[in-house]
């Protein structure tokens, strides 16, 4: 019984290592070594959902997902405009079906420490832009459901306050890369 319980804990610790580089490698674009490689560690939102509804003048440009193995979550990065010069645009989620499980996160540092939270929306201002990108706000993409290769392009439905879905072609990208300019 001992011995299955050791062996347990080291493939759960392989598995853990493997997992917050690859978690690593996808949040921080490579820019710092933080601290937060561990997922567990944005599973909590820190305030309460906009009960704003807005407008659905959101344009998104640049589209892209960083594709990670299976194992690790995938970044979802793009420019987000408000195009309406009198309301902000309220942007509650993603969803695909490509992957099973969508959330908006926002990197953050805190004394030179970069760390990771997931936000219930995002508003962007009227006539203003956003964007999405590695050590900012970022998209994360987990469970994988097809056999997906980068390359391809995939339909991400953007949800708006007012509950309207703007679907957004999506290019699948390799985990090397950095930009929407990059393969
Ligand atoms: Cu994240």
């Amino acid at each position: 019984m001992k011995k299955l319980v050791l062996a347990f804990t080291i493939l759960g610790a392989t598995t853990a290592s493997l997992y917050s580089t690859l978690a690593l490698a996808d949040h921080q674009g490579g820019s710092h070594g933080g601290a937060h490689g561990n997922h567990a560690m944005h599973a909590s939102s820190e305030r309460a959902p906009s009960t704003v509804k807005g407008s659905d003048h959101l344009r998104v440009q640049d589209c892209w997902i960083r594709l990670l193995p299976k194992v690790a979550p995938s970044g979802g990065f793009f420019v987000l405009h408000n195009e309406d010069k009198s309301e902000p645009v309220v942007l509650k989620g993603i969803q695909t079906d490509a992957f099973g499980m969508s959330m908006l996160h926002e990197t953050t540092e805190k004394n030179g420490m970069s760390a990771m939270a997931m936000v219930p929306d995002v508003t962007i201002e009227p006539g203003q832009s956003l964007s999405f990108k590695p050590g900012s706000y970022h998209a994360m993409l987990e469970k994988p459901k097809a056999d997906l290769k980068a390359g391809q392009q995939i339909t991400v439905n953007f949800e708006l306050g007012t509950g309207k879905k703007i679907p957004v072609q999506c290019t699948l990208k390799s985990p090397s890369a950095r930009s929407f300019s990059d393969q």
